[in-house]
């Protein structure tokens, strides 16, 4: 019998069998280290269970084609006799670990698990026993060696069954552990250290995993602890010292972290709180702050699904949470791409356009991943949406060194836009042919005016940024001014682009699941549907860019027809809709956008891991809808439009090195500097 999620304004709770929605609701992560919720009273029953991840590790699985590498799960600790099938699992977001709760005849269990938030390369484990009565108990530590990754196809509607083995063994010996990738010879290290409160050891034993059994006699009362804390190294890394309580120092990491992210919403429905702190917490657990080489994964280290590539997702949807609550970390998310500059030169190359085109799908080494011609080859506007990303960055944090770092960035994105835009003599336009929108429905459109738009802006940004000679500066602004953007001044209504309008609609009655279950994803491009957020997204990147009336129209025009078949879409579809005062329409799809992994409410967060962009589009529907946060210049502002159910909303941000509280109530709002 499986349970529902049960959420709380700190903490997530479930009673029920360990399945793959559990282990991804309860997922624990430090942005370096990631581990899906899995059982750690059991060893796994096959090689690809209990998947652990460590950020920026990848391993070729085929030439050409990486998958993010499992690692071995060492975590196990067995209360011999006395296991599980039902527990309560509880995500304790203000400490940030999960924990699992459970009782026998004779004994009470807590197993605590963290991804140290103050140690980067430590995962801890705590198994806490009481005894009801007086009574014999036998604990097996295990590390078990084995590990497969099972690649998950692109296409979501085709059941991925082969394992691959990424990582082999060197050595396996009673405190440690050491492999390579097989392909690039990477190195990784576990070592672990194990502790008890009643000092009940015994002899290690070291065959096809690793074991020992610790044995104690617990009068009624008694209580043992038995704890195991493990260390990741990956390449040349150094340990970091072991200190005394990483417990304490993981917390009061977290604490500092929620500090700047945490946010207080005041509403009708008392799981918002708890949604939009385990958003928040997800968002954390995924994103290695202090690397600039690595990013986030469609999935975070919370699933291999998109063999933990990075999208889009990354600089449009999370990106705008890091870059006003944490910095430093956002800044890194960009490097990340600046470093790849010369890989997005050499992907323009082999598509014969010049400039930089960044990849759909980036894996760590800056290369294509994405293997279909409609969306690999043609959903181009990636590039456009990073540089977008990068402007908005030096914009709210005035970060003046960062304009030099993203000059070359910008002017080779603009060339490569040139490039790849067709002038079309007749029209005296520059077009966009065979490009993919965001709507994934829209086949190989022409003039996708979400990409025309992004792509002169990203020219326009490569004015601004860069030094050029005058020709190209004049040539840049030629292009510039006569990108086709699509508009009907009757309506007064942008249009997605040439073709939508000339398909048939697509009748049937509307759920949460997605329809690409039932009718194929080629067949779907025929019928006048969207996917997900496409112009209505466009809106929302430029506030100020269109008027009240542009905004409501194409809400009204477009989300009718759109499918949510991506989770990308909800969220984004809430935060126009209560920008533009439609609280019916706001109200719902916040909450959708909030509770969509927590609630399933797609059907695969079990099976694919939490959807990192959703979280992010959540987190922008109540920050940038209901509380309207933009920048003005000179400091934060806010145009609050709180829906009905929502009385209030309180936060910080981060605005040029400086701190900021803003405070939203139904009778006014206030942003102060703190
Ligand atoms: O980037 C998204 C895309 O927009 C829709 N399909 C899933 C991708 C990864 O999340």
């Amino acid at each position: 019998m499986t349970g529902n999620v049960v959420i709380h304004p700190w903490c997530i709770e479930r009673y029920s069998e360990i399945d793959d929605l559990s282990e991804s609701v309860f997922f624990t992560g430090n942005g370096y280290i990631g581990l899906r919720g899995f059982a750690g009273w059991q060893c796994k029953k096959s090689p690809r269970d209990h998947a652990v991840f460590r950020a920026g590790l990848f391993s070729a699985i085929r030439p050409g084609i990486t998958d993010m590498v499992q690692l071995p799960d060492v975590t196990t600790v067995i209360p011999e006799g006395h296991t599980p099938v039902q527990v309560l699992q509880r995500l304790d977001l203000k400490r940030a670990a999960a924990e699992w709760e459970w009782d026998t005849d004779d004994f009470r269990f807590l197993m605590q698990r963290i991804a140290s938030m103050a140690d980067p390369q430590l995962i801890c484990v705590r198994l806490k026993v009481s005894a009801l009565k007086n009574a014999n108990l036998n604990v097996k530590v295990v590390e078990d060696p084995r590990v497969s990754n099972l690649p998950v196809h692109d296409d979501q509607t085709i059941q991925s069954t082969d394992l691959v083995t990424l990582l082999v063994p060197d050595e396996i010996a009673e405190r440690h552990m050491a492999f390579h990738t097989i392909a690039e010879k990477e190195p990784v290290h576990i070592s672990w250290r194990v502790t008890d409160s009643l000092s009940a050891r015994s002899r290690v034993t070291v065959g096809d995993t690793v074991s020992e059994t610790l044995s104690a006699r617990l009068a009624a009362g008694d209580e043992w602890v038995i704890e195991k804390r493990i260390r990741v190294l990956c390449g040349n890394e150094t340990a970091n010292p072991d200190t005394d309580d990483p417990w304490t120092e993981h917390e009061k990491a977290w604490s500092l972290l929620l500090n700047d992210c945490d946010i207080v919403i005041d509403a009708d429905d008392p799981d918002l709180q708890g949604a939009l702190r385990w958003n928040i917490y997800q968002m954390l657990a995924s994103n290695a702050a202090s690397r600039s080489d690595v990013s986030i994964g469609a999935r975070g280290l919370t699933h291999g699904r998109y063999k933990g590539n990075t999208f889009w997702d990354t600089e449009i949807f999370l990106f705008p949470f890091y870059m006003w609550t944490r910095p430093a970390a956002a800044r890194n998310l960009l490097m990340y791409r600046v470093s790849r500059l010369d890989d997005a030169k050499a992907l323009a190359r082999r598509q014969n356009l010049e400039g930089a085109r960044y990849p759909w799908m980036c894996s760590s080494d800056g290369s294509e991943q994405c293997e279909s011609w409609d969306i690999g080859l043609c959903e181009v506007h990636i590039t456009a949406d990073i540089a977008y990303a990068a402007d908005r960055y030096a914009t709210v944090t005035g970060d003046a060194a960062f304009g030099s770092e993203i000059a070359e960035l910008m002017l080779e994105t603009a060339r490569y836009w040139k490039s790849r835009l067709t002038w079309e003599p007749g029209k005296a336009q520059y077009s966009s042919f065979f490009v993919k929108g965001p709507d994934e429905y829209c086949g190989a459109a022409v003039n996708n005016t979400y990409t025309n738009y992004m792509a002169r802006h990203n020219i326009d940004l490569a004015l601004k940024y860069a030094a050029m000679p005058d020709e190209e500066r004049e040539e840049l602004t030629f292009v510039r001014d006569h990108i086709a953007i699509l508009y009907d001044p009757e309506r007064r209504l942008y249009l997605q682009d040439e073709t939508l309008d000339r398909l048939p609609p697509l009748e049937r009655p509307r759920s949460d699941a997605p329809v690409y279950h039932e009718i194929c994803f080629d067949r779907l491009q025929r019928y006048r549907v969207l996917k997900q957020a496409d112009l209505v997204l466009l809106m929302t990147l430029f506030p100020s860019g269109f008027t009240a009336e542009e905004k409501r129209n194409v809400f009204e025009a477009y989300e009718p027809i759109t499918l949510h078949d991506s989770t990308l879409s909800w969220g984004i579809h809430a935060e126009l809709a209560l920008q533009t005062g439609l609280w019916e329409k706001g109200e719902t799809y916040l909450k959708k956008a909030l509770l969509l992994d927590l609630k399933d409410l797609m059907g695969n967060t079990g099976r694919e891991g939490v959807h990192m962009a959703a979280l992010g589009a959540a987190w922008q529907a109540v920050v940038c809808g209901a509380a309207g946060l933009w920048d003005n210049g000179d400091a934060p502002a806010v145009r609050p439009m709180l829906p009905p159910s929502v009385h209030g909303l309180s936060f910080t941000v981060m605005y040029h090195g400086e701190r900021w509280r803003i405070s939203i109530t139904e009778n006014g709002s206030s942003v102060t500097r703190e």
